[in-house]
């Protein structure tokens, strides 16, 4: 136990010492990929030659509804240079916390137009407003991450939309700590995993022919992870601890009725089932990168942005612990971030011409550096990653 003990507080300081050493800058500009770069490379043959593989392997690329002419990569400007279009970026859960203060990062830029990706209209209306993102800057698009349905109607949508898909930021979750009960999705998915994990995994995997198509010089797939579902750092051991087990649960469809609720097929907790969920997005970036990144090019990265301590995520939390949850990690854990800067963090991610390396787990120093993590066992673990995959195949109707 004590060594035990010992060896976690080693994991949780050396990461902290790697992020103050700097190593992190030297990390990321050393796999980083100049904007420059990826645009001359965006416009040689590899990139259609990927395209050309891509629409083999898996048949032409589904036809749209309404006819649509993406817009070119670049335009002229009047005194004829070329510059890059408006990225295209659709973020999910973007009415409040880290995907409102992403979307305002990315739009105050003028380089990117946010489709805001909300299961509340008026809610996300209200926050884009109240944000200050510029009308021109923003489009609202009805998504409910706990109805599979939803999530098809939302891809029919935004084809319809004629927009181009340029990066994707798997945002949205649930956390549900005082439940006592599960809850369930539409289909009959315990509510955390059906809305962190199966909801944005059936809609990564739809658009991913999107982000294929998309001519823009780095495409990207992001799926925000946590330190509190990899136990190789404290936080991670805070009980309960995240663990999918031999994955029983999900096999059987999560539905409490002839199967458990949880992953693992243990009795119910909010909190496991929420930690369990980040588990599965960080081990599903991973298999997105094994499977599509050579054959596309599109980067596959996860993230932990700090410790946002004041956002909705808590708000089913007891109110002692929203009080003394924020100065804890301010002042005891100093894990504390501000929505402004975590938003900050996760637009980097998104356009950062220096984070362009597929299947990093990012996070950032106590100087608000970036760097690459390393996950816990389970978090990285291939087996795992190809066997969630495989399920929640099946239980989101695509195998
Ligand atoms: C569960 O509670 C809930 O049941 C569940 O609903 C969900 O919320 C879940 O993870 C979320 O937690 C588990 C329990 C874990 O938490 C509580 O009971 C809540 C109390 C804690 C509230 C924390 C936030 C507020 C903190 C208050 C601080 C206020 C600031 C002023 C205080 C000043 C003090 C100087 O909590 C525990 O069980 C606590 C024990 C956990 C230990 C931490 C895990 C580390 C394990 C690794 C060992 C490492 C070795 C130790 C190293 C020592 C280093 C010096
Ligand atoms: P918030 O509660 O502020 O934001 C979550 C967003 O997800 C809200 O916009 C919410 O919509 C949306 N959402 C929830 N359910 C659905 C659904 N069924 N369909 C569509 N959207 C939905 O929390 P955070 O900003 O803190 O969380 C954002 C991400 O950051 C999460 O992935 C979380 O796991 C992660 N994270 C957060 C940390 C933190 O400390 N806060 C730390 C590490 C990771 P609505 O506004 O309608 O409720
Ligand atoms: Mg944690 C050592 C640093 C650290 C960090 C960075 C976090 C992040 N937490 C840390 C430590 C601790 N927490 C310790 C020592 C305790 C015991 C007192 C503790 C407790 C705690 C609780 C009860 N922490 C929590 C909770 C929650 O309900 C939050 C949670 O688990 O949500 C799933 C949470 C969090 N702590 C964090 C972060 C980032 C969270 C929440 C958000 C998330 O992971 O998405």
């Amino acid at each position: 136990m004590a060594l035990q003990a010992a060896s976690l507080v080693s994991a949780s300081f050396s990461i902290a010492k790697e992020g103050k050493s700097g190593v992190s800058l030297r990390d990321t500009t050393m796999f980083g990929v100049s904007l420059s770069d990826t645009l001359k490379s965006d416009f040689s043959s590899p990139s259609s030659t990927c395209k050309r593989e891509f629409q083999q392997k898996f048949g032409p690329l589904r036809v749209q509804s309404v006819a649509t002419t993406t817009p070119g990569v670049t335009k002229a400007s009047p005194e004829g240079k070329k510059t890059l279009r408006k990225g295209s970026v659709i973020i999910t859960g973007a009415s409040s916390g880290l995907g409102l203060a992403t979307a305002k990062a990315l739009a105050e830029t003028g380089k990117w137009h946010v489709i805001m990706a909300c299961r509340d209209f008026l809610k996300a209306e209200r926050a884009a407003k109240s944000a200050g993102i510029a009308k021109e800057n923003y489009t609202i698009m009805h998504l409910d991450l706990a109805s599979l349905d939803s999530v098809r109607q939302f891809v029919d949508n935004f084809r319809q939309s004629g927009r181009p898909l340029d990066v994707l930021v798997c945002n949205a979750a649930v956390y549900l700590p005082t439940a006592r009960e599960p809850t369930y999705t539409a289909d009959g998915f315990e509510l955390s995993v059906g809305t962190n994990h199966l909801g944005h995994f059936l809609l990564s995997r739809l658009l991913l022919d999107d982000l294929n198509k998309s001519d823009y010089p780095s495409k990207r797939l992001i799926i925000v992870g946590s330190i509190t579902g990899n136990t190789n750092t404290l936080a991670g051991n805070v009980p309960p601890k995240a663990n999918l087990g031999d994955m029983r649960g999900l096999a059987g469809g999560l539905n409490g009725l002839n199967t458990s609720a949880m992953i693992d097929g243990g009795s119910f907790d909010g909190a496991k089932a929420y930690k369990d969920s980040k588990v599965c997005n960080m081990l599903t970036m991973q298999e997105f990168h094994r499977r599509y990144h050579d054959e596309t090019g599109i980067t596959f990265a996860s993230l932990y942005p700090g410790c946002i301590a004041t956002t909705g995520l808590f708000r089913e939390h007891i109110p002692l612990f929203r009080l003394l949850f924020p100065p804890f990690q301010k002042y005891i854990t100093k894990g504390f971030v501000s929505e402004d800067e975590s938003g900050k963090r996760l637009a980097q991610v998104v356009s950062d011409p220096s984070l362009t390396k597929s299947g990093v787990y990012w996070s950032w120093n106590a100087a608000s550096a970036s760097f690459e993590n390393q996950l816990s066992q389970e978090a990285s673990d291939a087996d795992k990653a190809r066997k969630v995959w495989e399920i929640s195949e099946k239980l989101t109707g695509l195998a």
